[in-house]
């Protein structure tokens, strides 16, 4: 052993050590499921659960990968299930503290699934909806390709996912691995489990092989670790071969049959079917040694490990993946187990194990012995997996707009693309933005952006194109990442780019770009990225069925609640030009600042923003006049706060004329408009207030309910509220998405409301056809209002 720790990490890993630490994480994993669900009194009679059979299935690799393989700067993904053994791991290597150990799935304890932003201890990537996670290191990697390119080479990081064989049945899996937006990520590499289990059944191992090919076909490098030492020596004794066509041939389900079988039981079923070549092999080995043989798996061999991953390492341009076979439940009496997933060990086995492993009740939960060569290493392996102290991400300035001067009849999304080239030409801003489509870049209106930026590609590729409209230049220097059709994988870019600090040292600004319906394709990966801590931007455009002629099947309405309801994300819709300026600034403002805040502050807001924008062209005219009305200051403020008054009847109000509120979001204020003028030319007082962010007014609702119900006092209307809705009249909203998006107002303000909004898929038709269709058509709007009206309390 080598005198100095940093020394000893340098040295090459002693397989003996390596098992003495894996027996330990073993044991640690094991004993945190087991202490989750049987030394904590939960009081609820709900089963605590967690995976140890899949934590077991892992414990070699992981080994191997923290105590032999990573540096400091790399980066891992680890599988759901197998969280217990990563947090023993990071008890061992000293960053987590022994409290948390028997806090497994507690409130306040372990997450169940390695969690970025809730886990005590330093969680790469979270998991959790099988394939994301797994996808995740490959989006980090072109992040951090992209940031090289642009702002120098940080240090080296190798991204791993540790994914569990069943999680490759997940499309986004193929979709991430497809896109040439990937390809050729030599720092890649991942490593699938391969116990040939998932939660049910035994993986056909047919689909094996297939999965290689798609890896193959798909530019990667694919090495298997399917036999261990041992086997691989039988393999090359005489006759051996046989014995090893008998296995390579033999159907997983066949296979797995052969754990859990008694000695002599093992013998017969393995030979079941058997040539007489394989028998005469097996018949010069003994039963107590034949089981251990053949089920002799490099994923739990360190040496083939290691040799795997150092292949890997070798191939600097293509991602790898390493196949590594493994038993689920290696070690624990569950081994391969067809109903093990979520299966616990015994009392009675776990008080076996800790026997076995010489430890007692009184040093269970003890790190390795400092004065072992394991605990040494382990040592040594702490100092050496130490990440140096972050320094300040650099302050970005972005300007509160834009100034971009709309023409009258300008929709949300055209005002994006003029935005986004606004922003381009701020030489302050405009290194940090980025920008994404998956092959909507132009539809959606970033053309102008892609022009002056540039499309990014690791080396400069020549352009064929003589488009005068669109220059499809692409080259290291390019500022957006074109991907193929996947809103799965828009989504998990968008998600690594948005922790394009954390992961790689360098804040950057994403824009994304999908159409509004397509959202819902992703949506997982979006809540996978938000949830994950992510900060970006993502424009849904176009939107609602005002995007008529496209027809149902383009026509988005559940979009806004989604928004809406989402943590971590805002929800932005506004109407016009000027205020999506402002607004889309104020998003990159946030974005910019959570990055830039100090440990332990809580920005004013955090998170991604949504803007659901629509390509109906409006007249910009009503905006302009409450910008002369309400002076720039309050507008914006109240823009946005979330809502601000387009047109103000207080005057008629003053005159007795009863008053209703056209609370209405986005592309439909025309509607809304048109009802009021024939509102007020019928005696109405109809205000017309143009809700910019549905979100943000529901959540200052939210606020003061809850600190009401949790202080026990009268909660008051919040202040987003009161200064645009500043009378008590019945409310009709009005909304080209699902009524129930708005249909809270009414309650927020304790008055009469009529919702209205598109509950029913769309169709092809005109604008005026569909808001006819769904009764948001301004004579409806009309109704709607006396109908509130009438609602009042007499
Ligand atoms: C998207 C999603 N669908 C379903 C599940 C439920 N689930 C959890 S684990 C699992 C099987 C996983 O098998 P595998 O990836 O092979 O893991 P291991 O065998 O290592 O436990 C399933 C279906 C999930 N977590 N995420
Ligand atoms: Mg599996």
């Amino acid at each position: 052993m080598a005198e100095t720790a940093a020394g000893v990490a340098e040295a090459a890993p002693d397989t003996d050590v390596l098992d003495t630490i894996q027996q330990r994480v073993l044991w640690l994993a094991t004993r945190i499921v087991d202490a989750a669900n049987h030394d904590r009194d939960t009081g609820d009679g709900v089963k605590v659960g967690g995976h140890q059979a899949s934590s077991a299935s892992l414990v070699t690799i992981m080994t191997a990968l923290y105590f032999a393989y990573l540096d400091a700067p790399d980066k891992v993904s680890v599988k759901p299930h197998a969280s217990p053994a990563f947090h023993a791991i990071q008890y061992l290597l000293g960053n987590l503290d022994r409290r948390y150990l028997p806090m497994l799935r507690a409130f306040g304890g372990l997450q169940s699934y390695p969690s970025r932003t809730k886990d005590p201890d330093p969680v790469d990537f979270s998991t959790g909806s099988v394939g994301l996670g797994a996808a995740a290191p490959l989006f980090a990697a072109v992040t951090r390709r992209y940031v090289d390119a642009h702002f120098g080479a940080r240090p080296h990081s190798r991204f791993v996912a540790l994914i569990g064989d069943a999680e490759l049945d997940e499309g986004n899996i193929w979709e991430a691995v497809s896109d040439p937006a990937t390809d050729g990520l030599g720092n890649v590499m991942w490593i699938v489990d391969v116990n040939r289990q998932s939660l049910d059944r035994v993986v056909p191992g047919s689909r094996i092989a297939q999965w290689e090919q798609q890896f193959t076909g798909a530019g990667w490098q694919v090495v298997e670790a399917k036999y261990g030492h041992r086997l691989q020596a039988a393999f090359a004794r005489e006759g051996g071969h046989a014995l090893r066509g008998w296995i390579d041939q033999m159907p997983n389900e066949h296979y797995q049959s052969l754990f859990g079988l008694p000695p002599q039981a093992v013998r017969d079923r393995f030979l079941d079917g058997a040539p007489d070549e394989v028998r005469r092999f097996c018949a010069a080995i003994a039963d107590a040694d034949l089981a251990g043989l053949v089920t002799d798996l490099a994923g739990h061999d360190f040496r083939s490990l290691l040799d795997a991953f150092g292949e890997c390492d070798r191939d600097k341009v293509r991602p790898g993946v390493v196949f590594a076979y493994t038993v689920k439940g290696w070690g624990l009496p569950l081994a391969g187990n067809p109903r093990n997933h979520s299966a616990l060990v015994t009392t009675a086995q776990v008080d076996e194990l800790r026997e076995r492993l010489g430890l007692t009740l009184a040093t269970e939960w003890d790190r390795l012995d400092p004065m072992t060569a394991a605990g040494q290493w382990v040592a040594a392996r702490r100092e050496h997996l130490a990440r140096a102290p972050r320094g300040h991400p650099p302050a970005l300035a972005v300007p509160d707009s834009t100034g971009l001067r709309a023409g009258r009849g300008m929709s949300t999304q055209e005002a994006l693309g003029r935005i986004l080239v606004g922003l381009s030409r701020d030489e302050a801003v405009a290194p940090f933005l980025v920008t994404a489509a998956p092959d909507v870049a132009t539809s959606t209106n970033l053309a102008g952006f892609i022009n002056r930026m540039g499309v990014f590609s690791p080396a400069a590729r020549r352009s064929w194109s003589e488009d005068a409209a669109l220059k499809w230049s692409e080259g290291p220097e390019g500022q957006h990442i074109e991907l193929g059709i996947s809103e799965m994988n828009l989504f998990l870019l968008l998600g690594q780019l948005g922790l394009s600090w954390d992961l790689s040292d360098q804040p950057l600004l994403p824009v994304g770009t999908v159409y509004d319906p397509f959202v819902l394709r992703g949506l997982d990966a979006f809540v996978y990225s938000v949830y994950s801590g992510a900060r970006f931007v993502v424009a849904g455009t176009p939107s609602g069925v005002s995007l008529a002629p496209e027809g149902g099947a383009h026509q988005s309405t559940i979009t806004a609640s989604v928004g809406l309801e989402l943590p971590g994300v805002t929800f932005i819709e506004p109407a016009y030009a000027a205020a999506l300026d402002w607004l889309l600034c104020g998003a990159l403002q946030s974005i910019a600042a959570a990055d830039a805040a100090p440990p332990g502050t809580t920005p004013a807001e955090q998170g991604s923003y949504y803007f659901r924008l629509s390509t109906r062209g409006i007249d910009q005219d009503p905006f302009a006049r409450a910008r002369d009305r309400l002076g720039d200051a309050i507008l914006r403020r109240q823009v946005l706060a979330g809502a601000y008054p387009l047109v103000d009847a207080a005057g008629a109000a003053a005159q007795g004329a009863p008053a209703v509120y056209l609370a209405g979001s986005g592309a439909v204020l025309p509607e809304v408009l048109a009802a009021a003028a024939e509102l007020t030319d019928e005696g109405i007082a109809a205000h017309v207030i143009d809700v910019t962010s549905a979100d943000r007014l529901y959540r200052a609702w939210q606020r003061t309910l809850r600190q009401g119900v949790r202080t026990a006092t009268t909660p008051s209307v919040p202040g987003a509220l009161r200064s645009v809705f500043g009378s008590r009249a019945p409310v009709v909203t009005v909304h080209d998405a699902a009524s129930h998006t708005l249909s809270w107002l009414g309650s927020a303000l304790g008055v009469p409301a009529v919702s209205l909004g598109v509950d029913a898929f769309g169709q092809s038709g005109t604008v005026g056809d569909l808001y006819r269709a769904h009764d948001l058509d301004a004579g409806s709007i009309v109704n709607a209002a006396l109908a509130a009206l009438s609602l009042r309390e007499p």
